[in-house]
């Protein structure tokens, strides 16, 4: 029987490629994320290439009222999520602390830890009634090491992994896996997004390296959900093996 699969964030870069490489792989699959011509196309696209049953959900992530119309719409096997993917998540700006610009901090804090927490608390209660499930955050490098310049996105990361850890303990009781997935640089539209639709700037990020692509993570996470029910892989740092650390690169 194919398992269900949800993924924030699936619009683009990492989540994409996990929803595409889970269709694949026996999972039918919730996708999510705010840009509906995105999640429609995707959804065609992953029917046509695999056959998946596939239905999407679209709201913003940072509305616990928006997340609960959402998910309290579904009905049948819908209902019982074996798979949750904590991936829709981002970094914006990147100014030292004392010149921060609050609406950025705002929206990662919002995303990354507060959005994270409420599609996991809406979810959580089934797995644990069923005493079942696997929970995946994508964390970040940045939840290891900080960098200057990345006070709230580092603060917003060691955050998820704070949260991991905390519901690893909480649902052990019910079996439930807890693990999260820590990268480096992965070439998505992340950049993009981080300096604010500037390409130029997003570009020079991966100038002169090989970065990771969505592929890459995708690959990990199929990875962690096919090891065996007696094992959990409770973190996965991954990086570009022309990246050493946040601050030290191979650039040619
Ligand atoms: P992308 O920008 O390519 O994808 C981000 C996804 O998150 C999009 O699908 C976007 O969908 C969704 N998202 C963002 N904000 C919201 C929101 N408010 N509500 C709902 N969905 C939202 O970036 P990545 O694929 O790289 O990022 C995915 C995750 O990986 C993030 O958590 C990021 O922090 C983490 N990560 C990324 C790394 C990198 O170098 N790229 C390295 C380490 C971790 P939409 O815009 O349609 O809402
Ligand atoms: C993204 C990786 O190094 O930009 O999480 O923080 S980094």
């Amino acid at each position: 029987m194919r398992k269900i699969a949800l993924v924030t964030g699936a619009t683009s870069g990492i989540g994409k490629a996990t929803a595409r490489i889970l269709a694949s792989n026996g999972y039918d699959l919730i996708i999510t994320g705010r840009r509906e011509d995105l999640l429609n196309e995707l959804t065609d696209n992953i029917i046509k290439d695999t056959g998946a049953d596939i239905i999407s959900l679209c709201f913003d992530i940072r509305d616990q009222s928006q997340i609960e119309i959402a998910i309290n719409s579904l009905s049948g096997k819908w209902v019982d999520i074996d798979l949750l993917i904590n991936n829709a998540g981002l970094a914006v700006g990147a100014e030292p602390a004392h010149e921060g610009v609050i609406d950025d901090w705002d929206r990662m804090i919002d995303t990354n830890v507060k959005g994270l927490l409420y599609i996991s608390r809406i979810l959580t209660p089934r797995m644990v009634a069923r005493e079942t499930g696997h929970i995946i955050n994508i964390s970040s490098v940045a939840a290891h090491e900080i960098y200057p310049n990345g006070a709230a996105y580092c603060g917003s990361k060691h955050a998820v992994k704070a949260i991991t850890k905390a519901m690893r303990m909480e649902l052990l009781p019910f079996g439930i896996k807890v693990s999260s997935i820590s990268p480096g640089m992965v070439n998505t539209e992340f950049s993009l997004v981080r300096f604010k639709g500037d390409q130029t700037r997003a570009d020079n990020v991966y100038k002169g390296l090989t970065p990771l692509y969505a592929q890459d993570i995708a690959e990990s996470i199929l990875f962690m959900v096919t090891r065996p029910p007696h094992v959990n892989i409770e973190d996965l740092v991954i990086m570009p093996t022309d990246q050493a650390s946040t601050r030290d690169f191979r650039r040619r």
